[in-house]
């Protein structure tokens, strides 16, 4: 068994319902799965949209990384999302990252041309991701350099993330 820990966003319509149904979904495959809060977040990447719902939750599983983001966007599918007609960083129903697998360091590439870092290319600089990581293990290092997530978070306090109460 691998443990993996994913980063949620939405941000159109009933975001928090759409996050619940993911949650939902992503039960069926992974074992032991915890969630942690949400958060209302600022756009990040393309700013003019509305704010993001952001949670984080982490499982364990013995899919493979790719095996794991075929499974992730039947999920998205599911939730309406679309990925033809948004922007790159734009608005989606429901956007499920894979932040990290165990203290996996790599880049898969398939022969469509399509990638898949992990760690998760961008995290070290968006507070919507680390944020709820960090409520679900507070002590969690990047695999890349070793150093805490928690010290890389702390750089971010500009970012504006709010805990959500529902
Ligand atoms: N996701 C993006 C781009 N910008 N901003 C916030 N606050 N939350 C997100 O989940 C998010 C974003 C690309 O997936
Ligand atoms: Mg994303
Ligand atoms: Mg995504």
């Amino acid at each position: 068994m691998n443990t993996i820990w994913l980063g949620i966003g939405a941000n159109i319509g009933d975001r928090s319902s759409f996050i619940g149904a993911a949650i939902e979904s992503l039960c069926g495959f992974l074992d032991n799965l915890i969630a942690a809060p949400y958060y209302l977040t600022a756009p990040r990447g393309y700013f003019d949209q509305p704010d993001f719902l952001n949670t984080a939750v982490r499982g364990e599983t013995s899919l493979s990384p790719l095996e794991l983001l075929d499974r992730i966007h039947i999920i998205e599918a599911e939730g309406g999302r679309n990925r033809s007609d948004t922007p790159v960083n734009g608005p989606r129903t429901i956007d499920i990252d894979i932040l990290l697998y165990e203290k996996l360091c790599r880049t898969y590439e398939r022969d469509n041309g399509s990638q898949l870092t992990i760690p998760h290319r961008s995290m070290h600089e968006r507070l919507f991701a680390l944020r709820p990581l960090l409520d679900l293990d507070p002590d969690l290092e990047d695999p890349r350099d070793g150093i805490p997530w928690k010290i890389k978070a702390s750089h971010l306090w500009r970012q504006r993330v709010k805990l959500y109460r529902r």
